[in-house]
């Protein structure tokens, strides 16, 4: 018998890329996070978590979608900005669907930088706008929508709350509909391409930040240097935390070295839940100079 040529028949498997861009702190990570339903992308309050480009799975009954969340998009600055701008490019070369995260306000120049870079692409572009929840006046996001259709042509718009998960399902939903008809392109289990060690370097990182809040800008790396699965199946974990200033060491140590203690345990726990398994976790801090402009260090912790 013929197979049926109707692509709208609800039997089509649908699947693809699609790449999570938007400005810093707008909530991409986060949208991540709650589209995938796991915890793969380290979410701060502070702008410029995310480094490096992480991709996550979702998978519905009739498709599979392949996520990447990008570092947010900013004037680069110095050499590690200028990776982070190269990383988010690159994505947008390989997927064929967009989502422009932005807050529910009218785009500020951030905004507009992102916009710039996405005049030309020629792929399908949701506007996503986030953070609903934070709206009092429902009118308002009107408003934020106008403002936005003046600069690109979006086939969809969608309101969301990343936190709360409102309007993800719409987002998911609406998102399968624009993708092609192709294969599973991950099987079922995998959820992302992070490995634990980065995983769990990662957490270090995001418990760091949310430890000495506003003391130490962006200048936190995390290495992890040795990675043990003992016998009796605990894991011992040991990582460097470079920093640029000897201060910024005193910061992160904290006074009686309670920080450092603090951050420690709380993601020696997050990583337990991550591994399934007791850890031991060691961390050393190093202060490099200017590791953020230093191109070998760059590549020594990673960064393409
Ligand atoms: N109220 C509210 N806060 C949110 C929502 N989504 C994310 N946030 C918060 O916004 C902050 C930034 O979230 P991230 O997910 O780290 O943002 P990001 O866009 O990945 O940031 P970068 O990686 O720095 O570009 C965090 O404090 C989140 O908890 C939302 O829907 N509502
Ligand atoms: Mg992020």
């Amino acid at each position: 018998m013929a197979v049926s040529s109707d692509k709208n028949t609800a039997s089509i498997f649908r699947s693809g890329f699609v790449a999570i861009m938007g400005k810093p702190n707008v909530g991409k990570s986060t949208l991540l996070n709650t589209i995938t339903g796991q915890k793969i992308a380290i979410v701060t309050s502070r702008p410029q978590t995310t480094r490096n480009r992480i991709m996550g799975v979702k998978n519905v009954p009739n498709g599979q979608i392949v996520l990447f969340d990008t570092p947010g998009i900013h004037a680069p600055l110095h050499t590690l900005g200028r990776f982070i701008l190269k990383t988010s490019m690159d994505t947008v070369s390989e997927v064929e669907l967009i989502y422009l995260v932005v807050n529910p306000a009218s785009p500020d120049e951030d905004d507009i930088s992102v916009i710039n870079m996405l005049k030309d692409v020629k792929k399908v572009l949701f506007l996503v706008v986030n953070k609903i929840d934070m709206l009092r006046d429902k009118s308002a996001l009107l408003c934020v929508i106008d403002a936005y259709r003046k600069f690109l042509n979006f086939e969809e718009i969608i309101p969301v709350s990343a936190k709360s998960g409102s309007g993800v399902d719409v987002l998911i939903s609406e998102s399968l509909r624009y993708l092609p008809e192709g294969p599973r392109y991950y099987p079922d289990e995998v959820v992302t391409d992070v490995f634990e060690r980065f995983m769990a370097s990662e957490t270090i990182r995001e418990k760091l930040m949310d430890y000495t809040h506003d003391e130490i800008p962006h200048s936190i790396a995390v290495d992890v240097v040795r990675w043990q699965e003992k016998k009796s199946g605990l894991i011992s974990i040991s990582a460097n935390i470079l920093v640029e200033k000897p201060t910024q060491k005193g910061i992160i140590i904290g006074k009686n070295g309670r920080t450092l203690k603090a951050a420690g345990t709380k993601a020696r726990k997050e990583i337990e839940d991550i591994v399934g398994a007791r850890v031991y976790l060691d961390l050393f801090i190093k202060v490099k100079k200017n590791w953020r402009k230093d191109v070998s260090a760059l590549k020594d912790l990673g960064f393409k």
